[in-house]
């Protein structure tokens, strides 16, 4: 009853300006779904791979459309992914795109819950889920690859952790962000915003440790409930694999005194989450501040695993991390993504699904977070392709 009977691939704009993919799929018995692809600027070196548009669309059309249309039902996830998988035909989504993989899959997934006449979340198996909603980080003072002349370190957010309800926690994440604006314009600093939404004032990390953390402290005074800092250093960024060392500007720290220095951020500050500390290939870094932190914080592994199940494998198997960012471009369907948030939950790590940078309107990811029963969700705070995900949070919490 979910017979694909046509997909169409587009061009459209991305939250930068950039073209994505956009994908329609249609079913029998009138199904329709469509769901675009995100694009990463801190892009982990094995993620699958995201080719130009106009490429990938071509190559969508040539090799992954004939063998779905007429042939794959949309509400078999597994066998879409599976077709999309043979079109493909390399271990990394080279030949059609991972972008226009992960549309196709996002979409089909659409019109299989549009036919059912259920929302995407109850499609996706949240149909057993408990009451309890993912507590959104939002994104409030940022750099790194996500804006020039700004902070070192990629992402300072905001935790609502004590947040009663996924709708508080969003407010509350919005009233972070419009405080961390008050507190840099009571120190006469400018700050535009960066891909995501954040402020990204030209401030050393070190002051907006402090903004951060006055602004989180603020907040939660005025909501009455807990509101906590995290951070995604995205430490490959800053790591100098020929000279060994993280560059912050110009200072430099080598991996053990990286490891010591997000150990004392943890301790200072009452890190909730820590992302990427450390260099997407150091599974042993990751390993040891683990073991030194991980019982107190979230070591969230993004660069490290990129929703790959073999390298989150081998990160448990090396003890690195205890949480996983889950970004379904990243590994380029639906069912990869499932499947890692699965051995994920098997092993105690904790999966966090995830936007990027660059992101559009479409809201699959909240729909994604629900249905798993993820305990986070980072999606921003602010700004149009953000609000997109985190109101249509809002909604599911109210089955609105
Ligand atoms: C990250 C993401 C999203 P990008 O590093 O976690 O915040 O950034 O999409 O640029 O990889
Ligand atoms: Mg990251």
């Amino acid at each position: 009853m979910t017979l694909i009977t046509d997909v169409r691939l587009r061009r459209v704009l991305d939250s930068r300006g950039n073209a994505t993919v956009e994908a329609d799929v249609t079913t029998e018995n009138g199904g329709f779904g469509r769901a675009k692809a995100p694009s990463g600027a801190s892009t982990g070196e094995y993620e699958a791979i995201e080719l130009p548009v106009s490429e990938a669309i071509a190559a969508g059309r040539e090799h992954a459309v004939p063998r779905l249309v007429d042939s794959v039902y949309a509400g078999d996830q597994r066998e879409v992914d599976e077709a999309l998988h043979a079109a493909d035909g390399t271990d990394d989504f080279s030949e059609i795109g991972a972008n226009t993989a992960v549309a196709i899959s996002m979409a089909a997934a659409k019109a299989a819950a549009d036919v059912l006449g259920a929302p995407l979340f109850q499609h996706l198996g949240g149909a057993f889920r408990g009451d309890s909603f993912p507590v959104p980080l939002g994104n409030v003072i940022g750099g790194g690859e996500h804006a020039a002349d700004a902070t070192h370190i990629q992402e300072f957010l905001s935790v609502p952790v004590g947040a009663p309800s996924a709708e508080e926690a969003v407010f509350a994440n919005a009233a972070v962000h419009a405080a961390v604006a008050d507190l840099l314009d009571e120190r006469g600093v400018a700050a535009g915003k960066g891909d995501e939404g954040a402020w990204a004032p030209s401030i050393d990390d070190s002051e907006a440790f402090e903004i951060a953390d006055e602004a989180t402290t603020l907040v939660a005074d005025e909501v009455g409930f807990d509101i906590r800092v995290g951070l995604d250093v995205a430490g490959a960024e800053l790591y100098d694999a020929d000279d060994e060392v993280y560059r912050y500007g110009d200072e430099t720290r080598d991996k053990a005194e990286q490891i010591d220095y997000i150990a004392g951020l943890v301790d200072e500050y009452d890190l909730v989450y820590v992302e990427d500390p450390l260099d997407e290939n150091d599974y042993d870094g990751f390993a040891a501040l683990t073991d030194r932190v991980g019982n107190r914080t979230l070591i969230c592994g993004d660069d490290l695993f990129v929703t790959n199940v073999e390298r989150l494998t081998e990160g448990i198997d090396a003890g690195a991390a205890n949480s996983i960012l889950i970004k379904p471009n990243q590994i380029g369907t639906l069912s990869d993504t499932v499947d890692a948030v699965e051995q994920a939950v098997r092993n105690g790590y904790e999966p966090v699904i995830s936007h990027r940078s660059g992101e559009t309107e479409d809201t699959t990811i909240a729909h994604l977070a629900v249905a798993t029963d993820a305990p986070y969700i980072k999606t921003g705070a602010v700004g149009g392709e953000r609000t997109a995900k985190l109101n249509e949070l809002i909604r599911i919490e109210q089955n609105a």
